[in-house]
């Protein structure tokens, strides 16, 4: 390999034991993530909201190119027009873009067009994959583009989950409204919009299953 920076890896050496033991802590403590679409008011400090971002962005991308850019909105005038926009394009979807049989497939989650908790969450982040890089004004590609930006929300998500927030990968579709709304340059899509904060109190989720490991797994031993 030439022309190559290469530094130490500090692996975390656990044990065989703690390895089990943190797999399955790690485990239960993930199943205890839901969605959530009622939220309090209650703010979040914008330190705990960098902390999150900061653990997205280390993700794995294609060569590296951590194609994202995550806006973190809490200005409650653009939390409005995002709401309002949303709700424009929601109302097309559940009232004919979208199939009846999509629509009543929907049903047990509750959703319709409406969107409070776009203006009651005290953080929206919209995350924008980059379909090119736009580095000191000239074009690069880039690789990978939705795995990575899918891998940087997942952990997004999942830093979320770590700080005792709740959040909605919310899809109100197109998404086109939040390039417009956020001023965003023509090489980043909008890819999700993730609303943030603590639950509403006392909110009840739909009751779903996990797909049991045998149904989502296959074993070659
Ligand atoms: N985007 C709409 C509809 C919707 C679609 C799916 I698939 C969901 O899992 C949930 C909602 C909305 O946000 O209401």
């Amino acid at each position: 390999m030439n022309n190559s920076d290469f530094i130490p890896f500090k692996p975390l050496n656990y044990s065989e034991n703690e390895t089990h033991t943190w797999s399955a802590v790690n485990y239960e403590f993930m199943n205890k993530r839901r969605s959530v679409r009622e939220f309090s008011d209650r703010p979040v400090h914008k330190s705990v909201i960098e902390n999150i971002l900061k653990a997205a962005a280390t993700a794995p991308s294609g060569a590296n190119q951590q194609p994202w850019t995550f806006c973190a909105i809490s200005n409650p005038k653009i939390k409005s027009e995002i709401r309002k926009a949303a709700e424009e394009e929601e109302f097309e979807n559940y009232h004919g873009r979208m199939s009846e049989r999509w629509v009543k497939e929907l049903e047990k989650f509750g959703t319709d067009h409406i969107k409070p908790f776009l203006e009651i969450a005290p953080w929206l982040i919209v995350v924008f994959k980059q379909t090119y890089g736009l580095e000191n004004g000239k074009k690069q590609q880039h690789y990978y583009v939705n795995e990575s930006v899918g891998l940087a929300t997942g952990m997004l998500i999942s830093a979320i989950h770590h700080a005792g927030l709740v959040a909605l990968t919310h899809t109100p579709s197109p998404l086109s409204f939040l390039s417009k709304i956020l001023k965003r340059p023509e090489n980043e899509k909008p890819f999700l919009l993730i609303p943030i904060g603590y639950p509403k109190k006392d909110v009840a989720v739909p009751n779903i299953k996990r797909k049991a490991l045998n149904n989502v797994s296959v074993w070659f031993e």
